[in-house]
């Protein structure tokens, strides 16, 4: 075969896709804009590399690109070689052209890894052989050499971009709201139409039946819909005297509220889970055994220290502004919290978190990063500061019995970090530092 094949993106997606063509004999060429790349040496000296630039001539004139997730295919030199008839695809699509496992796919602005995390746990425990992977931090294409029952994948919308027939056994989409509108001119429409080609090649769509964005926008009498939500759906929480149960058939079979899940985001992450093991029919009972001591992942509402009385929370995951309305709404009852918001907005409204934070005398905003400027017109009363470091140094000095401190900046970490881990993990060793003094 003679096909010009052209990744484009040398982080773990490029460097996984280079493996799979070099492991079939074929030679791609490769493209990144930047110049320091740490894979660069796994590259063999026999494959061609352009760097510092998109290489016009090498895109369009290829036969096949293979987009990472991280560029967008709206840029105007792929959207000339997609008009010259040139397929783009990306490593999701790669991988279903040549997997023959079912795959279940979970998207959503919120919580994709919590329930890839729960499911993958319950499916272990019922003895299915399974591997998570996708947007989750595995690239695809390095599971395919893996004889497995099921994979679950983790799918943004970056990666639902270049597919094309991506095949899956089960869709999920969680919820739908602002989040990378730096990406999608057109505002959330945008986004939510590259989120719904999830549900294209699926037989089974789970979707939020009280977040109207999820919803499909066709229904095919070949497919199965599933439905979840607080108060709708197939799936729904049961609400009484401020205890909240999972019930089936009329028949309380779980109290959520002595679980050790933390808030109602969370129980519905848990009811998607079940729509999904029960058409895999796992037994309820292993479901609810492993839900009654599923501890949160890290940089999730993780509480990280607590001392005289003062509870520092990690939520270094929150990057869009619903991730932090969640973290707000746990905390509501709270006396104070000294929250620190911030990073790289990513062209979301901001403003939105105002109905949350406006008049709002318990919390105390301290801003930082590239958006500072931004929250501080929004919020006038919070307090603008140079890097998360500063905030902290300066909250330690006020903080009293019975606060709060949240990290959770609604917004990308990219712009001081190397990505949210990085983010939670230095809060995390600041908060430590200051205790061990
Ligand atoms: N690059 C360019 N031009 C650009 C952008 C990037 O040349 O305009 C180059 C960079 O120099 C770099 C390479 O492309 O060398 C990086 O590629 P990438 O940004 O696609 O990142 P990968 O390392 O391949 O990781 C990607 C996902 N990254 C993004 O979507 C931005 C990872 O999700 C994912 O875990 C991984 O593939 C495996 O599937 C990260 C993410 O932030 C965690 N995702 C977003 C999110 O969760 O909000 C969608």
């Amino acid at each position: 075969m003679n096909k010009k094949i052209v990744i484009i993106g040398l982080g773990i997606t490029g460097i996984s896709c280079v493996n799979f063509f070099l492991k079939k004999g074929l030679i791609p060429s490769i493209i990144d804009e930047n110049f320091n790349l740490n894979f660069i040496k796994k590259i063999p000296s026999y494959v061609p590399i352009h760097l510092g630039s998109l290489n016009k001539e090498w895109i369009l004139n290829a036969n096949l690109i293979i987009l990472s997730p991280g560029i967008s295919i709206f840029h105007p030199l792929l959207l000339k070689a997609k008009k010259k008839g040139i397929e783009i695809i990306g490593d999701i699509e790669l991988f279903s052209r040549y997997n023959k496992i079912p795959v279940i796919a979970i998207t959503g602005t919120n919580g994709k890894s919590t329930v890839v995390n729960m499911l993958s746990q319950i499916m272990k425990k019922n003895n299915f052989n399974i591997s998570i992977g996708g947007n989750i931090g595995y690239p695809v294409l390095d599971l395919l050499s893996i004889k497995r029952d099921f994979y679950i994948l983790e799918i943004s919308s970056f990666q639902l971009e270049t597919i094309k027939k991506f095949n899956v056994y089960i869709a999920l989409i969680l919820n739908i709201s602002q989040d990378h509108m730096d990406r999608y001119p057109l505002g959330i429409k945008q986004y939510r139409d590259f989120k719904l080609k999830i549900y294209n090649n699926a037989s089974f769509c789970i979707y939020n039946i009280e977040n109207k964005l999820c919803y499909p926008k066709f229904f095919h009498k070949e497919k199965k819909y599933i439905t979840f939500g607080k108060v709708n759906g197939q799936y729904k929480l049961f609400f009484d005297k401020n205890m909240i149960y999972l019930k089936i058939n009329n028949k309380k079979i779980l109290n959520f509220s002595k679980t050790k899940l933390i808030g109602i985001h969370n129980y519905l992450n848990f009811l998607a889970v079940l729509a999904i093991t029960d058409i895999l029919k796992i037994p309820r009972k292993i479901s609810l055994k492993k839900i009654n001591n599923y501890k949160n992942m890290d940089h999730i509402l993780q509480i990280i220290h607590k001392e005289n009385g003062i509870t520092w929370i990690n939520d270094s995951k929150s990057t869009n502004i619903n991730s932090t309305i969640v973290a707000l709404k746990y905390l509501y009852k709270k006396k104070k919290i000294w929250l620190l918001l911030g990073g790289y907005d990513k062209n979301c409204e901001l403003h939105l978190l105002k109905q949350y934070l406006k008049n709002k005398n318990n919390i105390i905003i301290y801003c930082f990063g590239i958006s500072s400027k931004k929250i501080l017109s929004l919020f006038t009363k919070s307090i603008r500061v140079k890097t998360m470091c500063e905030a902290i140094k300066k909250i330690i000095k006020l903080v009293k019995y019975g606060d709060t401190v949240l990290l959770s900046p609604a917004c990308s970490s990219i712009d001081q970090f190397k990505n949210f881990k990085h983010r939670g993990k230095e809060f995390i060793q600041l908060v430590k530092k200051i205790y061990q003094k």
